[in-house]
């Protein structure tokens, strides 16, 4: 049954989605795998999803809503978009897997490098962490040295190394971030604040000929949107190749969203390495870390690191990027003027609304991902955006739901729109949002 519609239905029950909770907390810790769909952060039971299609997602109990996660970035296209679905169902009458090379892998390759040109050589894996797991340890391979600077509110996986959280006092070194994550481990990666360079500079000179790489969000997507500061990237830039560490850009949700060469396009970096994931595999698991080709060919079986995968470069995976990445290569000209047009009109339409109902909200966006945080004041790092009324955001997120607007359940989350929105979904969630504002 085709889920395309004008407008969101209202919420009637979640009465299925609860008794599928209940099953769930059987065999999944939190009912869950992964913990933000767990909704703890917003509180209240979180729908399960049946099916979707376009920009709406249909819950097992029938309600529709406009989605602003689209899988944390990958529908771009929108659900089911009929030429990732076709290759999909084609690819799989072939076998879903082989554990040897197909040239799939090489079509899909070809397309990532004309979109980025930093990346002469790649490989595929089936995460966004797999992809920066595997970045650092080439990075550490490549320079010898063990240090990773990384900068709170970003995110780039649950690797060991990555779990941290700044130490306290003037110790730049890192804490674990998570039960299980030895102090050995954490004391290795150290946590910057976000846009600054200053601090960037003393841990260089601090650690001289000890940093083997600075890693990072070159737009923040996992402390709410944060867009970096003018001069940020190029300086970060400029101190990793002074001090002979690498840049590894995480591109895992940025890539082929904020341009299609992704944020390397949109600032023009030409960091040593490049993760991406999400869009890239069209919604089927994929990661790729790629870059130099002097660092990618030490990788085995050519040099002595070691990474390797069962599924890497699977064939419905390939199948459903290459799918989407060609499309994307294909309509460049088309789909970024109106994923910009649209996000711009649901972002200031959403917060004007806020306005007029007296919530202080402060809008980060860089093109089809965005941030409403609840607070009046500029979020240019972490520091400012944990300043942000989650209360409030949690009252307005369950409002919203309840209108049917699914948004992505945390204020430390961006939101995500595709092709598939358009000025009916736009208007819906300002209407909606106008409700919200006067409910909570
Ligand atoms: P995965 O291992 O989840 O595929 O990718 C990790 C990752 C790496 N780098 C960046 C910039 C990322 O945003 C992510 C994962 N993003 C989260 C959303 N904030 C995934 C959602 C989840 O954890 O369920």
């Amino acid at each position: 049954m085709s889920t395309k519609t004008t407008n969101p239905s209202p919420v009637r029950s979640h009465t299925r989605s609860q008794e599928l909770q209940q099953r769930a907390e059987r065999f999944f810790p939190g009912g869950v795998n992964s913990p933000v769909r767990a909704f703890r952060a917003v509180g209240g039971a979180p729908p399960f999803v049946e099916r979707a299609e376009g920009a709406y997602v249909v819950d097992a109990d029938g309600n529709r809503y406009i989605d602003y996660v689209g899988s944390w970035g990958p529908m771009i296209l929108g659900h089911a978009f009929p030429p990732v679905v076709e290759a999909i169902e084609r690819t799989a009458r072939n076998s879903a897997s082989f554990g040897a090379s197909t040239a799939s892998e090489a079509e899909l390759a070809d397309r990532i490098i004309q979109c980025y040109p930093a990346i002469e050589k790649m490989r595929f894996v089936s995460s966004g962490t797999e992809a920066t797991m595997s970045a650092i340890r080439l990075a550490r391979a490549a320079t010898g040295r063990k240090i990773i600077i990384k900068f709170e509110g970003c995110y780039h996986g649950h690797a060991d190394g990555l779990l941290v959280k700044a130490g306290s006092g003037v110790a730049t070194f890192g804490i674990p971030g998570s039960a299980g994550v030895p102090e050995e481990i954490a004391g290795l990666t150290h946590p910057l604040p976000y846009n600054d360079l200053a601090e960037l500079e003393a841990a260089f000179d601090a650690h001289p000929d000890e940093i083997a790489a600075v890693i990072l969000e070159p737009v923040v997507g996992n402390a709410g949107c944060i867009a970096p500061a003018a001069g940020f990237l190029s300086g970060v830039r400029e101190l990793t190749r002074r001090e002979g560490a690498l840049m590894i850009v995480d591109e895992v949700m940025t890539g082929f969203r904020v341009a299609l060469g992704g944020a390397c396009e949109l600032y023009s970096i030409d960091p040593d390495l490049v993760t991406l994931g999400k869009i890239v595999g069209g919604g089927l698991p994929v990661g790729v870390f790629g870059g130099k080709q002097r660092y990618m060919d030490m990788l085995a079986p050519l040099g002595p690191v070691y990474q390797a995968g069962t599924l890497s470069g699977n064939p419905l995976a390939m199948a459903a990027g290459l799918a989407t990445v060609g499309y994307l290569l294909e309509h460049e000209g088309e789909v970024y003027p109106t994923l910009e047009k649209t996000a711009k009109a649901v972002a200031e339409g959403v917060a004007a609304e806020g306005e007029k109902a007296g919530v202080a909200l402060t809008t980060n966006r860089v093109g089809a991902m965005w941030t409403w945080f609840f607070t009046d004041e500029p979020v240019r790092n972490y520091e400012d955006a944990a300043k942000s009324d989650t209360a409030a955001f949690g009252r307005f997120h369950r409002a919203m739901l309840d209108r049917g607007v699914w948004l992505p359940p945390s204020q430390f989350e961006a939101a995500f729109l595709g092709t598939a929105h358009g000025e009916a979904e736009v208007q819906a969630t300002i209407d909606a949002a106008r409700e919200a504002f006067r409910a909570t």
